[in-house]
């Protein structure tokens, strides 16, 4: 950094008054892309001080055509991510089901890059639509890179990749009018969502909680596919993949979602990445679900299938390893932009099934990082780079970064042999290579879609009743807004006619959110089967009364007490969490005593529903105050709408009035009980605060 003195020296010697920071003894010098030392950045070289540029100026135009070509095309899909670097720890050999290596050795710790996604939305929309999170892991493992591409829904949309590109379409901004952003509540998705019936049970997650996480450290991850794993022996066992994360599960309500959009559209990206500064590591378990043909066989839904699960009653989940985030990229573009992964890139012991939704994205993620990237060697990026060694025959292409020597570049060669003695190159490894799996295939070719995919309900059904009774009327209300944004009416009528085969009291409440009358039911394409239900599968039933890694916002003003605040502050950095200081004034607030105190977010700025549970440390005439401020009137009203625990001084009651606060067992003083209470969610107030369908 140049020094102040440096800066104003040099701006004061030039006479039309622009900055110039110099070079110090040492530090680096601002040169071109060639290595030039560059004497003046502030200036285009002119005809005369005020004449034309000329075109000779090589500085000025390198430095704009570098600018001109910064960006490179998006993503089709999941285009805004945010991710880190950490590694994977096996808590146990699993030699006897896998032969790949980063599954071998006991306590052995594999190099990861995460990176997090929503699906619809362009790189530059919000944290928080309801949608679909990726959670795409790339391992650098010593035998090559191993990318787990899945996703925060353990099912899919569609059976057969050749509807992808339809439902993109379809969810993405309609094509006329290039709206609605990161939306999937309008026509042309539910069109197509009502004609398909496949999507029904990834709908019902999709219009469940787990589509507004409250955080990417409380969701889960799934591979979705099946995959095997094989040993050395060739024994191939049926693997699903998950990530369970250490805080639990927990997300917004959809009216925070909502508003959380507006004050923070990086919501998730900012959390990620201050949780991982302040060295609150984001930490998942990876788990198997391992399962044999013979299993496989007895299921009443086919394992080959992506818009089935296994629920975990039938096979548990074993827990083999965990995953920990430590370190936040260096570089967005270099690293969260240009990483590319590929469910393709499997190591030796990891193999694929003929799932064929799976089958289609072996072919299009390599596709689509020619394109994106722009040449066949963006493996050579580092992000990408294998850390282990790697050698082919592959040569050339555009940027080409490395520098391959002599004049083997095809084999079999004989370039080794003791009469040239050049470098022969690379040679097959039949030992430690990739080997396929011997999956016996004899048919004839057809384009069919088995039979066994033919049950489109029955998992939906079983996925409705696993839900408690507020996360059933969260499901119910999300149906009813986004199919009021649905213009066509014969889309609603299509999709209550779908919904009645998956639960009738569902399709009842859908029905009269709309107020529309329930049509017949849609004729399934196989009996609907109750397969009873996976309380697994529920968050709220799952998530952990804890503080670990949440925020408190404490409101104060002029006069709050200092030895709340610092008690408060005390109990909720003991419990894990973070409390943060909200005041209609950041700079300094005068407290009781006289002290001051800084505040770390401006009122107006800084609404509740960026914080977990708030606390009002307010004395009288501060409640006074903040009665005229809508502001701090709405700050209680959604904590209590978004049926957080709030915290107060007595003071702080005629606050909690004006904001309709009803006392409930969320609703406490500071003294007693908060830090408690501040560990959960008070679901029971719902229907206090909200009429759900
Ligand atoms: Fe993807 N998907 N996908 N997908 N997907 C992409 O690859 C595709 C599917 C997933 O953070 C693209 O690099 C097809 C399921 C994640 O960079 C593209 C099909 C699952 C990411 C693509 C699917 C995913 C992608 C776009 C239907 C969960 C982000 C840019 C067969 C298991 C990875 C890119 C990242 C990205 C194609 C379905 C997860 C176009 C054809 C199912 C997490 O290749």
């Amino acid at each position: 950094m140049a020094s102040a003195s440096q800066t104003s020296k040099a701006a004061a010697a030039s006479a039309g008054g622009e900055t110039h920071q110099t070079a110090a003894n040492g530090q680096a010098k601002l040169t071109t892309n060639q290595g030039v030392p560059i004497a003046d950045d502030q200036n285009q070289l002119k005809a005369g001080p005020r004449g034309p540029v000329l075109l000779e100026d090589f500085v000025l135009r390198e430095k704009i055509f570098h600018f001109d070509h910064e960006r490179i095309p998006e993503r089709i899909v999941h285009a805004r991510g945010s991710a880190a670097h950490g590694y994977f720890e096996l808590y146990d050999s699993l030699s006897d089901v896998t032969s790949a290596d980063l599954f071998q050795r006991k306590g052995e710790k594999t190099p990861v890059f995460v990176r997090f996604s929503t699906v619809a939305g362009g790189a530059g929309s919000v944290d928080t639509p309801r949608d679909v999170r990726g959670f795409a892991v790339k391992f650098y493992t010593k035998q090559g890179n191993w990318d787990l591409v899945g996703n925060n829904i353990p099912v899919f949309f569609i059976q057969d990749a050749i509807k992808f590109p339809d439902l993109i379409h379809a969810v993405k901004m309609e094509a006329d009018r290039g709206f609605p952003q990161a939306a999937s509540a309008h026509d042309t998705f539910w069109d197509f969502a009502s004609l398909m019936p496949e999507t029904t049970h990834m709908l019902l997650w999709a219009m469940s909680d787990r589509a507004i996480p409250r955080s990417l450290r409380t969701i889960e991850g799934f591979g979705i596919h099946t995959f095997r794993l094989v040993n050395a022996e060739g024994h191939s066992t049926f693997v699903k993949f998950h990530w369970k994360p250490k805080l639990g599960l927990q997300s917004t309500l959809w009216d925070e979602a909502v508003k959380l959009a507006g004050a923070d559209p990086d919501f998730h990206r900012r959390d990620l990445h201050e949780s991982i500064a302040r060295g609150a590591f984001p930490e998942w378990e990876l788990g198997l679900q391992l399962f044999d043909e013979k299993l496989a066989n007895s299921l009443p839904y086919d394992v080959l299938d992506s818009t089935k699960l296994i629920p975990e009653e039938v096979v548990p989940v074993k827990l083999v390893g965990r995953l920990v985030l430590d370190r936040n990229p260096d570089n967005f573009f270099a690293e969260t932009e240009q990483v590319a992964y590929c469910p393709a890139n499997i190591v030796p012991g990891i193999d694929f099934t003929s799932d064929p939704l799976l089958q289609g994205r072996l072919f299009s993620y390599l596709d689509t990082q020619l394109k994106r990237l722009g040449s066949p060697n963006f493996h050579q990026i580092p992000i990408n780079k294998p850390k282990c060694p790697f050698a082919s025959f592959q040569r050339d292409g555009q940027m080409q970064l490395e520098v391959p020597k002599g004049r083997a570049n095809y084999e079999p060669n004989s370039l080794g042999d003791a009469d040239v003695k050049e470098e022969p190159g690379p040679r097959e490894c039949p030992v430690s290579g990739l080997r396929s799996f011997a999956e016996p295939v004899a048919e004839s070719k057809q384009r069919v879609r088995p039979p066994s995919f033919a049950d489109h309900y029955s998992q939906a059904r079983l996925f409705f009743r696993s839900m408690l009774p507020p996360e059933q009327a969260h499901i119910a209300s999300a149906f009813v807004f986004e199919l009021s944004k649905v213009e066509r009416e014969a889309i609603r009528t299509r999709m209550l006619a779908n919904l009645r085969n998956v639960d009738e009291s569902l399709a009842k409440r859908v029905a009269a959110g709309l107020s529309m009358p329930l049509p017949a039911a849609a004729k399934p394409a196989a009996e609907v089967k109750d397969l009873g239900t996976s309380p697994k599968l529920s968050i709220i039933g799952n998530m952990k009364k804890t503080l670990q890694g949440r925020t408190v916002g404490a409101l104060i003003t002029e006069g709050s007490d200092g030895a709340v605040i610092k008690q408060l502050r005390e109990a909720v950095t003991q419990a894990g969490g973070i409390l943060k200081l909200v005041a209609p004034k950041v700079g300094a607030v005068k407290l009781k005593d006289g002290s001051e105190i800084k505040a770390d977010g401006q009122l107006a700025g800084t609404p509740s529903i960026v914080f977990d549970a708030v606390a009002l440390v307010l004395s009288s005439e501060g409640t006074q105050s903040l009665l005229k401020e809508a502001a701090a009137v709405q700050f209680v009203m959604d904590a209590f709408g978004h049926l957080k625990a709030i915290g107060h001084t007595r003071e702080a009651q005629p606050l909690l009035d004006k904001a309709g606060v009803e006392p409930d067992a969320g609703v406490v003083s500071l003294q007693e009980g908060f830090v408690q209470a501040a560990t959960q969610r008070f679901f029971e107030r719902e229907p206090k605060v909200r009429m759900l369908a």
